[in-house]
């Protein structure tokens, strides 16, 4: 069977981390069998989480993964959607995991002391007192220096958020009406827009753009749809 690594389940969403979370919602509407083993970044082959092993072989990030899964059981998502919203996909996609997701990590890692403390007790909690600070600390400055690589750490909050609530319209006005992003059945855009929504406004890491996320109706619904369809043992808790 698959396993999954990925960091331990907190704050009653499946995981912390958007690709966590995306890969998994992949796995459960997909239907493939995998288990779950905790991790960590450092032991992750490109040190990154989330990664599989199958077959002997360990294969990392998500959409590499998601790749792979595809070659071996067909594409059992995506099969039936044009090439026009294939490209809508994958355009959508970037939009979420490689702009709105830095957002949110402004907002864990930068934004206010409270919300470092929150994060930190997340995802450091696992380490011994003694260490768990120092560790801590320099990731911080790790993650904070990619925040300013991939330059929004470079802006003012103001501006940063700016940037979120277009993200989070442009999100809500193609979901618009419809259940899933390309209509009546769940597509691969659903479980990167999960990953990153459910990051964005079910988790305790407060801020103007979550309180923006929580402002839409429609993405809150979605949300709560695959909470509830895909994930029930963790909805009935909430
Ligand atoms: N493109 C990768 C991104 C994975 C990623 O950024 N993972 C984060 C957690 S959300 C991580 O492990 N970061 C650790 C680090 O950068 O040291 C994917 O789709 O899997």
């Amino acid at each position: 069977m698959i396993k999954l690594h990925q960091f331990a389940r907190t704050w009653g969403i499946p995981n912390l981390s958007h690709f966590c979370c995306k890969l998994e919602t992949y796995l459960r509407l997909t239907g493939i069998p995998y288990q779950i083993v905790e991790s960590m970044p450092p032991k992750a082959p490109k040190g990154k989480l989330p990664f599989i092993e199958d077959e002997g072989k360990k294969i990392s990030d998500s959409d590499l993964v998601i790749r792979y899964l595809v070659q071996k059981y067909g594409d059992r998502l995506d099969a039936s959607l044009s090439p026009s919203q294939k490209a809508i996909s994958v355009a959508m996609q970037r939009l979420l995991e490689d702009h709105l997701f830095w957002i949110t990590m402004y907002t864990r890692w930068q934004y206010t002391e409270k919300n470092w403390r929150t994060n930190k007790a997340a995802i450091f909690g696992v380490f011994p007192p003694l260490i768990r600070d120092v560790v801590a600390n320099v990731y911080r400055v790790f993650v904070r220096r990619q925040i300013h690589g991939h330059g929004l750490g470079r802006h003012s909050s103001e501006e940063v958020f700016q940037f979120g609530r277009a993200d989070l319209d442009a999100l809500s006005d193609f979901l618009c009406d419809k259940p899933y992003f390309m209509g009546h059945k769940p597509t691969l855009l659903d479980t990167s827009a999960f990953g990153v929504l459910v990051n964005t406004l079910a988790c305790p890491i407060e801020s103007p753009v979550k309180a923006h996320a929580l402002s839409k109706q429609n993405l809150v619904g979605f949300c709560q749809r695959i909470m509830s369809e895909y994930f029930p043992e963790l909805d009935a808790k909430q």
